[in-house]
């Protein structure tokens, strides 16, 4: 069993090098994996599935794991804190399962414990509140019965705060917490962690046994992590998508 775990492509940012390199992926890399796990920000933004009919670009980006799906590959999709809004008519249209914010899988002898990430940066206090109104129910149908221009710029108004406050806050506090990482996996019982969101990609050996895989974003020249003849190996990606001079 070949699975690969990816996270915050943030597609959509209009960055060619994360573009070429999704392209590339899609086309080279992902067929040969049996299950494609993609945990969180995926798109840079996404207001709502509602947004899919006038989103030529989003509707692209379904079709190529839609394209991977029907060659064999299973897509799963976990959402992040920029593409929380991605609900059931986005994963159907990429013929994708949506994940729900924490999910196990066995890989070999490990239980593994998926997520997107942002929920471990327990330090960050302003944030985690920010974050149980955005990702409560309420707020789900409250923003999909808001006007799409409304809609924008609430996002607009969102990131920019969101900026200030990543200016303004030192970057340990933005980092996972060593106490939130041990609790969740003693909670699940796992002995391995998969998350991204912080762009810090690594490989930590836990003090109480057991592993935590930090999964890299996309503009990072640092690769993919890849469950493959049961052991883990990071990738670097495809080589024509490493240096910008290539594109
Ligand atoms: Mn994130």
């Amino acid at each position: 069993m070949r699975a690969i775990f990816i996270s915050d492509l943030h597609l959509g940012e209009q960055d060619a090098i994360t573009e070429a390199r999704f392209d590339v992926f899609m086309r080279d890399v992902a067929p040969k994996a049996n299950r494609l796990y993609v945990l969180g920000d995926l798109l840079h933004v996404w207001l709502g599935d509602a947004l899919l009919a006038r989103d030529a670009y989003a509707r692209s980006i379904c079709a190529r794991f839609a394209e991977l799906v029907s060659r064999g590959t299973k897509v799963f999709i976990a959402r992040g804190n920029r593409d929380f809004m991605i609900a059931a008519a986005f994963a159907k249209a990429c013929g994708a399962e949506l994940l729900p914010s924490e999910t196990i899988v066995t890989l070999g002898r490990h239980r593994a414990l998926l997520l997107h990430g942002d929920e471990l940066c327990t330090d960050d206090v302003a944030y985690q509140r920010a974050r149980r109104v955005l990702r409560s129910a309420a707020f789900r149908v409250f923003g999909n019965s808001l006007p799409v221009v409304l809609r924008a710029a609430i996002a607009r108004r969102l990131r920019r705060a969101s900026e200030a406050h990543k200016a303004g806050t030192a970057l340990n506090i933005m980092d996972a917490n060593v106490d939130a990482i041990a609790k969740v996996m003693a909670r699940h019982g796992v002995d391995c962690l998969i998350h991204g969101h912080t762009h810090r990609p690594a490989h930590h050996v836990l003090s109480g046994a057991g592993e935590r895989w930090v999964l890299s974003d996309w503009q990072q020249d640092y690769g993919y992590l890849a469950w493959e003849e049961g052991h883990f190996a990071v990738h670097p990606w495809p080589a024509s998508t490493v240096q910008p001079a290539s594109l």
